[in-house]
Order: structure tokens, then sequence, then C-alpha cells
């Protein structure tokens, strides 16, 4: 097998597995030639573990892209050097009298310049700490796997936001809840003695996308994760990870004083209870010095949590955060919760139960909240609550593994539907006041900012089951970092740094990927249609009217009937618009100006309702069918087009699935379409 790279040589390709990532280092094509000018010496100022680690990383990426090694750190500079430091660490950072930029791209950020020191052209990576220089690293790296010129740079970057989490939902068995690549990373039977070299390899997948940490266990957690033994399980990663920059978070079970401590309550008012999480933070502190806090899901699909003893989300809260307060810890608690009690509909009931308690949590606590009122479906509104809470912090969860979409089966890039929830607009403090403004605290200031990502990674040699799943993973670590990047630039970078610079190539599989998500809605759950499914989220079961709770059923949602479809939210239904900000809800109320892609979200029309198409309901629904199921066959033969461009083994893998992927949407258009048919 051949393929003409960028340079237009035929080079063999060889088979890759995946476990690579996005950091293969491969050959950056025509631009090689300039950088092997512009990068002859590598010079790392530091002794400590990070910048060892970003010594490595760059003799060996540089000497992998460019086919030849570079010089080590030597006394002085020729022309050529790439000089990174801290003014801490190094005289020749400090020397360049970069302070005020320095000071405004703050900890975790860098300046990026092409600069002269000693009469050479130089580049230069400088950032106040070395977490900040490890990022500014994979940053230039970044620049050059993609091919991009590096002459004259003058970068300076800083995060949008401060927490941006893995969320893994891993079981202490192995098992991953909502895990499609195999079982769990973390091998907790082995730990904390024997360290498995995946972990270092994640860590630096992580910080490479600017990931600044992981709660590394289910939110439907296990008790047993906060026992000394665990937690010394888990110390040893966060000692491995340290250097990374990623921090460590657990998921806490709300009755741990009982389940754990033996109390015989978990009242968050009790004395005894504070006492024990007090013992219990002081504990894990002394084991993690630097541990990022707990992730709590409460009274929410059977977990225990404070309204168990009539208490709220908020005093429930707090007794973790007041534990965790002196070592400058912090709790992030959720608001996925759904009480029949509060409201006939899920959908409104975490905004009805949680904006009444805006000012009442600690200033350590952020309210995680999931993208849309239900659960990570294919397509939903952002949450109300997102610019509804102006004294509390929100950051947002984010679901990388597909469970709704697909799982690892389906080609889905969803860095397009998490930019179409950053770029909502919840008009909070009028127009503009978008869902990424409101996270970084643009529009009303927030002690806490931040993006969680409930994600994909497990055993598989490719980490994710479907190689193009690791662009999710890649995606929301490039969002949290910056919210207002495209989803186009990113499925370019990801997709040149992954698979190859071929422009064709490149231009090919980023418009796979920026349409596929919309294809795959289109087969499952166009014009607002949700929740279509049961069993285990994959497959369409529309006729599904049995489960413990009516809100887990697929009919609860559709309510299709010979009459017509879909769940009246408006003002003259259940009132759910009420909860957007005027003139969001006035939007969503009004059936001509909602965007159809939410119209059976908001309204109930008949079948004959006409379309902006001229369509009927009915008639729209058939299109939208056929077309994802037509667009997913299209996607295949796209990539059939692509084999000698990728190597055999991954185009082969990713070949396959794409065949169960037509197949399956072939099967969610006729199931979906015979049974509202009737
Ligand atoms: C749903 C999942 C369930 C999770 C729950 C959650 O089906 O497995 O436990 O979300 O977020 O999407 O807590």
């Amino acid at each position: 097998m051949t393929a003409g790279d960028a340079t237009g040589s035929q080079t063999p390709l060889k088979d890759e597995d995946g476990s690579q990532l996005w950091l293969r280092y491969a050959s950056p094509g025509r631009a090689a030639k300039s950088y092997r000018r512009i990068v002859r010496q590598i010079h790392v100022d530091g002794s400590s573990a990070t910048s060892g680690i970003i010594r490595d990383e760059l003799h060996a990426a540089i000497a992998s892209m460019l086919g030849r090694a570079v010089l080590r750190n030597q006394n002085g500079f020729q022309a050529g050097a790439l000089l990174v430091g801290t003014p801490t660490h190094s005289a020749w950072v400090r020397d360049l009298n970069w302070m005020g930029d320095l000071r405004a791209v703050g900890d975790e950020g860098y300046l990026i310049r092409s600069s002269t020191i000693a009469n050479h052209r130089v580049t230069v990576i400088a950032a106040n700490t070395e977490t900040g220089a490890l990022y500014g690293t994979f940053h230039f790296l970044r620049l050059m796997q993609t091919g991009q010129p590096i002459g004259r740079l003058d970068i300076a970057e800083r995060p949008s936001l401060q927490v941006r989490l893995m969320n893994h939902w891993d079981n202490l068995n192995g098992t991953i809840e909502r895990g499609y690549a195999g079982r769990s990373l973390w091998q907790w039977n082995e730990l904390p003695e024997k360290l498995n070299a995946r972990y270092t390899d994640y860590a630096r997948a992580c910080a490479s996308v600017g990931i600044n940490g992981a709660v590394i266990n289910n939110v439907n957690a296990d008790v047993r994760v906060l026992s000394p033994e665990y937690l010394r399980k888990a110390a040893a990663l966060a000692d491995l990870w340290r250097p990374f920059g990623v921090r460590m978070y657990l998921s806490a079970n709300f009755a741990a004083p009982v389940r754990l401590g033996g109390l015989s309550t978990a009242d968050p008012l009790d004395r005894k209870v504070a006492d024990w999480w007090k013992a219990k933070a002081d504990e894990i502190y002394g084991l993690i010095p630097d541990f990022g806090g707990f992730l709590v899901k409460a009274n929410s699909e059977g977990q225990p949590g404070p309204k168990t003893y009539g208490r709220t989300h908020a005093q429930g809260a707090n007794v973790l955060a007041d534990a965790l307060a002196p070592h400058k810890g912090m709790v992030m608690w959720r608001a996925f919760v759904y009480d029949e009690d509060v409201d006939p509909d899920r959908a409104k009931r975490a905004y009805l139960e949680f904006t009444r308690l805006d000012g009442q949590f600690r200033p350590n606590v952020a309210v995680q909240v999931k993208n849309g009122p239900i659960d990570f479906q294919p397509r939903e509104p952002f949450h109300p609550l997102f610019g509804a809470m102006k004294q509390t912090p929100v950051i947002a969860e984010i679901q990388a593994t597909q469970e709704y979409l697909g799982q690892a089966k389906h080609l889905v890039y969803l860095g397009t539907m998490w930019k179409e929830f950053l770029d909502s607009d919840t008009c909070a403090e009028g127009r503009g006041s978008t869902v990424a403004k409101v996270l970084a605290g643009q529009v009303h200031p927030s002690r806490i900012t931040g993006m969680v990502s409930v994600t994909n990674p497990g055993l598989d040699a490719n980490w994710c089951g479907h190689h193009f799943s690791q662009s999710n993973w890649y995606a929301f670590g490039r969002l949290a970092w910056n919210p207002e990047l495209s989803a186009a630039e990113i499925a370019g970078e990801w997709t040149r740094m992954t698979f190859t610079n071929d422009e064709k190539a490149v231009a090919a599989i980023r418009d796979m990927m920026m349409s596929s998500r919309e294809t795959f809605v289109d087969y499952t759950m166009p014009l607002g249609l949700h929740h279509l499914i049961g069993g285990d989220h994959y497959a369409p079961m529309p006729w599904n009217d049995r489960a413990p709770r009516a809100d887990w059923t697929a009919t609860y949602y559709h309510q299709a009937s010979a009459d017509g479809i879909g769940f009246d939210r408006t003002r003259s239904g259940n009132g759910a618009v009420e909860q957007y900000r005027p003139p969001v809800c006035e939007l969503f109320d009004d059936i001509e100006r909602c965007p159809e892609k939410y119209l059976l979200w908001f309204h109930r029309c008949g079948w004959d309702y006409r379309m902006k198409s001229g369509r009927t309901l009915w008639e729209e629904l058939c299109a939208k069918y056929f077309a994802g199921a037509q667009q997913a066959a299209e996607m295949r033969d796209r990539w059939q087009s692509l084999h000698r461009i990728i190597d055999a083994r991954r185009h082969g893998e990713v070949a396959k699935r794409l065949a169960i992927q037509v197949a399956d949407s072939a099967a969610w258009r006729d199931r979906i379409l015979e049974y509202f048919g009737r």
C-alpha cells in the first residue's frame, strides 16, 4: 500500500492501531523543510518532572516529524533554538522581560513567540508555571503536526474555563457505565503497586488538549472509593498525573458516613456527619495534597442525598464543601435530578429545584448541569439553568461517550453538537449571553468556571472503540480550553494529527465529521423528537411504553397518536418554555418561529401540519429519515474512497463500523416510520 503525502512522494503506510491518538507525530509533509531550519536545538530550562516531560516530548516528537534528532540543551544559543521555560526557572526567559504579557496569561496560559536572543533567531515558549509551559509545548507541536507556519509566531493563550475535567463512569469492578471501548483503564487490583504505562499515556493525552483533571469513578458511586485502601490507589494515579497538570477528583456517595463510616445518619446538618466528612477530607489531602474535590449525584436515580433527610441540595453540597474548603477543594453538585413530585414534566424539574436555591451554596460549590434538560439526547435545546443562576457557579457537563449517539459503532463527531450548545443565546443579560459566555463567567461573574465531559476511553487498543470517537475526547479538551473555537477548525486539526495532512483527504474527512451529527439526528430523532429508545439506548424503540418510571419510556416523550405528535411545552401547554428568558421563551413558544429542529420538543402538531418546506409534518419526517440513512451511506462511500490514504488497518476498522452504521440507520428509518405510520 502506498500513499501520496503532502510532499507528493509515495511512501508506504504502516498499519496503525490508533493507540497513539492524535500524538502520532507523522511527517508534516511539505512544511518539514522550513521546520528543519527553524528548530535546530531544544533548550528546556528547569529540573522538575514536568520539564522532563516537556523535554522528552519535544525530542521524540520533533525527531519523529522531521526525521532527525535536534541538539540538546547547550550553553548559549545557536540560531534555531527552541527555548521553553518559566521566569522562575529560566534566566533567559527572565531576561526577555515579558512579565506584563505573562501576567496576562495566568497560571495555565503561555506565550509562544519568534524572538531574538544573543543575536540568534529563536522560538520561545514561556509561561508562569511549568504546566503552562507544557500546554505551550503541545500547542507548538500541534502547529507542526498540522503543517502551520512557525517562523513568525506571536501567540498568547489562556484557558477560558478553569475546570476542564474528564468524568469517568468507571466502576470498581472494572466495568464502565455507558462505556463502549472495553473495560476500565484503572486496574484497581494492581494499584497502587503496579502502574500501567497507559496511565501516563492517558495523562499525556489529556494535557495535550489542556484537560486538567479527572473524576475517575462513576457518579453512581461505590462508597469504597473513599476507603483508605482505594484512596491509596487513587493517590498513586494522582502522583503519576501531577507533572502533567492532571488533578484527581472523586465521585462521592452521599451516604458514605453511614455505609463507610458506620454512622446512623448522613443528614448534612448532623454534627457527626459534618465531622466525618471533615476527617475524610483531611485523610484524602494527607495522601493527595492537590486533590481537586468531589463530584456528587444526589437524590437522582436511586442515589442517596440530602432530600432523604428533608434537607435541600444546597445543604447537602455545603457539608462537603465545608470539609474541602480548608484544603481549597471544591464540590461539583450535579443538577441531573428529576423528582416526580416536582413537576409532571421531567424537562422542568431540575430548573425548579435549583433556581430556588440560588445564593445558598458555599463559594466552593459549582452546580454541574448537562447540556440539555433531559439527558444527552442527539438534540436538545440548551438547559434553562444556564444563565438562570446569578449567584451560583454553573459548569457544563457534556457526554463524549456516545450513549444515545450510536455508542462506539456510529461515526458521530460531537464538536458541532457542543458548539450548537455553547453558541446558544440564553439572553440572560440581553442578547449575546451565549452559554459559552455564561460558562466563562462573562454574563454573571463566577468564582468557578468549567466544563466536564462524561468520557469515552477504555482498554481498547485505540482507546475509544471507534477511531473517530477519539475526536470527541479531543474536541472536548479544545472547547473547554476555548469554547469560541469552531467545530470545523477542531475537526481539521484532529484529522491532520490523527490521519493525514493530505489536503483532499483532510477536506473529505472534515466534511464527514461536520455533517455526521446532523446525519445521526436525521435517521434517529429529527425535528425535536427525543428519547425514542429503550434498553441500552442504542436501537429504536418508539413503542417502549413500559419502564419502572413513565419518564424512562419513549411514549411519554413523543406522545404520538392518530391526531398528532410532540410534547406541548408551550405556554398553553405545560409552560416549560417559561423557564427560558425572553425573547428565547417567545421564540420557542411561537410555532411559527420556533426552529424546526426543536419543533416536537416544544410543540404538539397534527400530522398534516405545514412545515416551512411546504411539506406536511409526516412528509417532512419521512424525508428526514430517508435523508439521514442516505447520508450514512454516502459517508461510507466517502470513506471508501480514502483507502489509499489511510493505513489499511485503521481504514478497515472504520469501514467495518460504517457498514454497521449504514445498516442501523436504515433500521432506524424503517422501524420509526413503520411505528409512526400506524
Ligand atoms: C444517564 C445514564 C445513566 C447515568 C445517568 C447520570 O443512562 O447511566 O447514571 O445518566 O448522568 O444518561 O447520572
